[in-house]
């Protein structure tokens, strides 16, 4: 298996996030991606590469593949929301602390940064600062050249981003996301001539932003297993009813599941979603993995051990696709590389068919 992963989503280290009314050191952390690194290389799971030694291309072309997930003025506002905030003088992470409520009459992009703060982000959870920008590219970057390297006939490849993307929807940020880097990765093995692909998210919030970016296509079939929204982040879309709209029609499954839900559970909703996946005939996988269903998550309410990572990984494995896995949740810090680890062994070693 081939990892790939850049240096500069270091740059990228929000100070603080609001949890039960106090604001508290960001869950989200460079710390994160190191960990996971470490446990790869204890492991021996495969070579570490960089995107531009895998795919050089990639520096001249990610803007292209990103502009067809998000929307250009989102983008744009990305690019150059810290020069502007720092030119106003502030020193502190940006945060947004106003959202159009209901009934507004129309939704205007107003000119103040902070509104368009607010405009642009769903929650106070994504924290920009002077290394935002160049760490949300690089790892757009390793979506990009990892999904190139599935392209070119490899079974497995691990993206290790960061920070994560699956709360990011088209013209959104939140919840510790800017781009949606798994989103992106589908669109890059669609534009290598990929017809469907199959997105399976089993992080513990609700991949919103994904759903977001394909709900009216059909040539992205998303599946997301998460902590039902009456209970859980971020609350407001994630039940079962959302199936896709237009040409996506059907194209959306959500299975929401309870706090406190163990493997037993939770191992049920991943087979019916299998057989979403089989019956679709996708080209390739691309796995939205958060291992924040892990027991000792500090923000998170599954009971999934450490061991069951690997059943995971097997399971996942016996859809007999290629498979892309997209790092993003997964707050216990200790344990995040043990059970990413475990995820990418079993994904190698499906257990053997009689
Ligand atoms: C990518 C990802 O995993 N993003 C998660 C963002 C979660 N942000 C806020 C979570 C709030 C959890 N509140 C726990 C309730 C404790 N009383
Ligand atoms: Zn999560």
């Amino acid at each position: 298996m081939i990892t790939l992963y850049s240096e500069g989503h270091h740059q990228h280290h929000g100070q603080a996030e609001l949890k039960d009314g106090q604001l508290v050191p960001c869950f989200e952390k460079p710390a994160r991606a190191d960990m996971i690194l470490a446990q790869l290389r204890e492991a021996h799971l495969g070579a570490i590469k960089t995107p531009e030694e895998v795919y050089p291309e990639v520096q001249s072309h990610w803007q292209q593949t990103l502009a067809k997930v998000h929307s250009q003025d989102y983008i744009d506002f990305l690019a150059n929301a810290w020069r502007e905030w720092s030119a106003a003088g502030h020193q502190h992470d940006m945060l947004p602390l106003a959202w159009p409520p209901r009934r507004t009459t129309s939704i205007r992009i107003p000119d103040s940064l902070d509104g368009r703060l607010g405009y642009y982000s769903f929650d106070a959870g994504a924290p920009i600062n002077a290394g935002t920008w160049p760490a949300i590219t690089d790892t757009v970057q390793v979506a990009i050249a990892a999904a190139e390297l599935l392209h070119r006939q490899q079974s497995h490849v691990f993206a290790l981003t960061r920070p994560p993307g699956h709360h990011a929807g088209r013209d959104y940020m939140g919840g510790y996301c800017y781009f949606n880097n798994a989103a992106v990765a589908a669109q890059h093995l669609l534009d290598r001539g990929a017809q469907r692909i199959a997105l399976l998210d089993v992080d513990f919030h609700h991949g919103n932003g994904t759903q977001d970016i394909f709900y009216a296509r059909d040539d992205v079939l998303f599946q997301s297993i998460h902590g039902d929204p009456r209970a859980c982040y971020p609350g407001f879309t994630g039940y079962a009813d959302e199936t896709g709209e237009g040409p996506g029609k059907g194209f959306n499954q959500n299975y929401p599941l309870l706090p406190g839900s163990d493997w037993s559970e939770w191992s049920q909703a991943l087979a019916l979603s299998i057989i979403k996946i089989n019956h679709y005939a996708a080209d390739a996988l691309v796995l939205s993995l958060g291992v924040d269903t892990f027991e000792g998550d500090p923000i998170s309410h599954f009971k999934l051990k450490s061991e069951d990572y690997i059943k995971m990984g097997q399971r996942i494995a016996e859809a007999n696709i290629p498979v892309v896995v997209i790092m993003e949740g997964g707050y216990a810090v200790e344990e995040i590389g043990l059970n990413t680890r475990n995820l990418l062994i079993g994904l190698m070693t499906p257990p053997q068919e009689s």
